[in-house]
């Protein structure tokens, strides 16, 4: 495959209904798929693993990516479509090296890529870039997005046209060394708060009106408990850990994350884009691999779980983009559809 070329179809198809379905894509391993829908069709934009002899370690040091590809597919069950790079580590002045999880977003015509790297002194900022279409290519703006820091951006623009930006990650993602609102080195050995106290919050802001700066303040996202009290630190089978999504269904706020260590995706809801929301259950049980990151859309009337797992390589950072159906109850719970027998 030759990523110069851009438009090259890759043979796989999307199998959702399976209870373990086959990768979208097996030409290249990608992670962190970020969906969305734009003119009909549905684009992927995920994380493009690569090779390294970096060793696995807890500050993720072996997700050592250096691109981007968008992906699209017009129906469920088609051909999947790999555009080419649409974004390379190269081309930003600002990024040393891991270019992690992406997300997408289209405002007035344009589409943005948003997407975490470390700078120049080895800290994660959230960098935009612009295209005019959904494949891109991006133009990168010179500068990280003033006042971001961590990792995982993903982005919403609500019914109003209003826009919000979601960010932060424990441990490698150094969501731990910004709890005094600087960024400390030597927190990262503390790892994250304990106890009772509040886990770490997730941040979120809403976006300028060109999507490419943060509009005011970063706010710390609250996520309650069943009990209507912040989520503890130590209760690390519900705590954020990373891999923030939002999406609205029947006028509310669905917030979806990794709880890392313990491999779950949860949810929470809230009436608000930026919270509080309050724990609603879990979406995904550990798939193969220490990490699992997400994305949930709607797509020709039904909704849809990206993921991803460690099935084609076995190796914690080469990963392969997954989809499978998703269901509302009659309570508005999110639950994977059974599948098709
Ligand atoms: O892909 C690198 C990192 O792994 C992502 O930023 C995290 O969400 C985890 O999936």
């Amino acid at each position: 495959l030759d990523p110069c070329l851009g438009n090259v179809v890759a043979m796989k198809r999307a199998d959702p209904e399976e209870k373990d379905p086959k990768p979208i894509v097996d030409h290249l391993y990608t992670a962190d798929p970020s969906a969305h829908v734009f003119n009909g069709k549905l684009y992927v934009y995920p994380s493009h693993d690569r090779e390294t002899d970096i060793q696995d370690n807890d500050n993720g040091d072996q997700y050592d990516m250096v691109d981007y590809h968008v992906f699209s597919m017009d129906t469920v069950g088609g051909p999947v479509t790999d555009h080419g790079v649409a974004l390379k580590a190269d081309s930003v002045p600002w990024v040393d090296k891991q270019m992690w999880a992406p997300d997408a977003a289209s405002k007035n015509g344009k589409y943005y890529l948003y997407y975490p790297a470390r700078d120049k002194e080895g800290i994660f900022r959230i960098g935009v870039a612009v295209g005019d279409k959904p494949e891109g290519p991006f133009q990168p703006d010179p500068e990280p997005i003033k006042g971001s820091y961590s990792i995982d951006p993903a982005t919403f623009v609500d019914d109003d046209n209003n826009a919000y930006l979601y960010f932060g990650g424990i441990w490698g993602g150094q969501l731990q060394c910004w709890r005094t609102g600087e960024f400390k080195k030597e927190a990262y050995e503390t790892m994250e708060a304990t106890g009772d106290e509040p886990a770490l919050a997730p941040r979120g802001a809403k976006l300028t009106d060109d999507m490419r700066q943060i509009d005011g303040e970063v706010k710390e996202l609250v996520i309650n408990d069943t009990d209507g009290k912040p989520i503890h630190a130590s209760n690390h089978d519900r705590r954020f850990f990373e891999a923030a999504w939002v999406h609205k269904y029947k006028g509310k706020y669905y917030f979806s994350y990794s709880t890392g260590d313990t491999h779950y995706l949860a949810y929470a809801i809230g009436e608000h884009p930026l919270g509080p929301f309050t724990y609603a259950g879990r979406i995904l049980e550990p798939v193969q691999g220490w990490t699992t990151h997400h994305s949930i859309v709607e797509f020709k009337g039904k909704w849809y779980l990206f993921y991803h797992d460690t099935s084609l390589s076995g190796k914690n950072h080469l990963r392969s983009v997954k989809m499978r159906e998703l269901v509302y109850d009659e309570e508005d719970k999110l639950h994977l559809a059974e599948p098709q027998p």
